[in-house]
């Protein structure tokens, strides 16, 4: 087979990657390890920043998700035994955000990819990227079986954290930075009305969430200790405990029913520093990871795919090679940008086993910063609702 664009994954990054290229004439074909069922049953994202909201639209991708969806004005922080307040995202930048499930984008992607044709190989296994150096580069897998070969012109590795990619760099040629936190967040879907706004917690027990998937479908976590086992936690316990978490106006308002989905996600900052190694390019998952309590991964997967798309589309069409080039450099920039804020939130709003007095007391202060200050909101406003693109560094027609 061959291709222009081969794309590893079939996850957000790489179907949204598939129908912008498709969408500019040209070819790609995706190849995923698991079947399309076990990529729709992962429950992971649910708020999109309006850069995401924006593109999603701009490419035929936004009527369910404008159906669906849940616009919101800001995000609620409410902490033990003090009075809330509310971040104003529209306030301070007007901007708003969307809470749109990660699931439902995929299934979005899935069904504009088969109205397309697009080639999605699902099931694919053995799969190896070779001479990524060379401007021939291919890859290798089984397929029902059957060895098979993709030769392309360009690699797009979408195959998240714990995908090959990012593994057939050269590791002295990779840069990388990690941190690991001491706790994971164990979460909940329920089929019952949400609280009203988005609402994150910072407790003595510890830090908890309240979102939600549409105006019957509820998301919900707890921050909970590593190494937790999902059966450690039976529906009752984790009612009990969310709501323990909260202040009790707002317990009281939890509208508690069985879960339908329970889930673990261990929480981990990384950036891999070079998302480009010959014809092979990173993005989303692959090249980085942030803690959720930002909600910035999903949307960053989105930004990695809108620059390295009109890269694509530059080289295609004239021939430019300058916005490949500058392709890791660019998207590095809003990267680090969001893995800051979500190593911020997370230290802000959770409580660290082993954390000294000094740790908690200067966590409160931060918290009354935040409270008190609306310069300290219009900021934490400004990335928790996404910077904007950056511009093309060159002219593409
Ligand atoms: P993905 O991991 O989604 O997709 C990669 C795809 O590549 C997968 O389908 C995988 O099967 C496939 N693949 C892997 N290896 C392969 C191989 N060798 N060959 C072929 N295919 C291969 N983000 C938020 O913003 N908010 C959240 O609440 C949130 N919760 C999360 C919970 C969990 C448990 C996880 C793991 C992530 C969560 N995230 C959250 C982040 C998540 O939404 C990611 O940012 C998003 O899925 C990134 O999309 P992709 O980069 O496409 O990677
Ligand atoms: C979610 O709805 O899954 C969600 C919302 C906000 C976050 C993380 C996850 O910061």
């Amino acid at each position: 087979m061959k291709t222009q664009v081969a794309i590893i994954g079939a996850g957000p990054a790489g179907m949204l990657l598939c129908e912008i290229l498709s969408q500019h004439g040209i070819d790609c074909v995706v190849l995923e390890k698991h079947s399309r069922a076990h990529v729709l049953e992962r429950i992971r994202a649910g708020v999109l920043e309006q850069s995401t909201v924006e593109l999603l639209r701009q490419y035929g991708l936004g009527q369910r998700m404008d159906q669906e969806g849940h616009v919101h004005d800001g995000m609620k922080i409410v902490w033990a035994g003090r009075e809330s307040f509310f971040i104003d995202v529209k306030k301070h930048l007007g901007k708003q955000f969307m809470a749109y499930g990660q699931t439902n984008i995929q299934e979005d992607l899935f069904l504009a990819a088969e109205q397309r044709g697009a080639k999605v190989l699902t099931q694919v296994e053995n799969l190896q990227l070779m001479n990524l150096t060379s401007t021939h580069p291919h890859v290798t897998f089984t397929h029902n079986g059957d060895a098979s070969r993709l030769d392309c012109d360009f690699i797009a590795g979408c195959d998240g954290f714990h995908g090959v990619s990012r593994q057939s760099i050269p590791p002295h040629l990779r840069e990388e930075f990690e941190k690991e936190y001491p706790f994971g967040w164990l979460g909940i879907l329920s089929q019952t009305p949400p609280l009203r706004d988005i609402t994150y917690a910072n407790h003595p027990r510890g830090f908890a969430l309240a979102s939600m998937r549409s105006p019957t479908l509820s998301r919900y976590y707890i921050q909970v200790p590593t190494g937790t086992l999902c059966e450690e936690w039976s529906d009752d316990r984790f009612w009990s405990e969310i709501k323990s978490r909260f202040p009790k106006e707002m317990a009281d308002e939890m509208v508690t029913g069985k879960s339908i989905e329970k889930s673990i996600a261990p929480l981990r900052s990384y950036v891999c520093e070079t998302m480009r190694h010959g014809q092979l390019f990173l993005a989303g998952d692959a090249a980085h990871i942030v803690p959720p309590t930002g909600a910035k991964g999903l949307n960053l997967a989105v930004s990695d795919v809108f620059y390295l798309s009109r890269a694509l589309t530059a080289f295609y069409r004239q021939g430019m090679t300058q916005l490949l080039d500058e392709y890791s450099e660019t998207a590095l920039r809003r990267v680090w940008s969001s893995v800051r804020i979500s190593w911020y939130l997370t230290n802000l709003l959770h409580r660290f086993p082993g954390g000294s007095d000094f740790d908690q007391r200067a966590q409160e202060h931060e918290l009354d910063y935040l409270k008190s200050s609306h310069h300290a909101q219009a900021a934490l406003a400004e990335q928790y609702a996404g910077l904007a693109f950056e511009s093309s560094s060159a002219p593409i027609t």
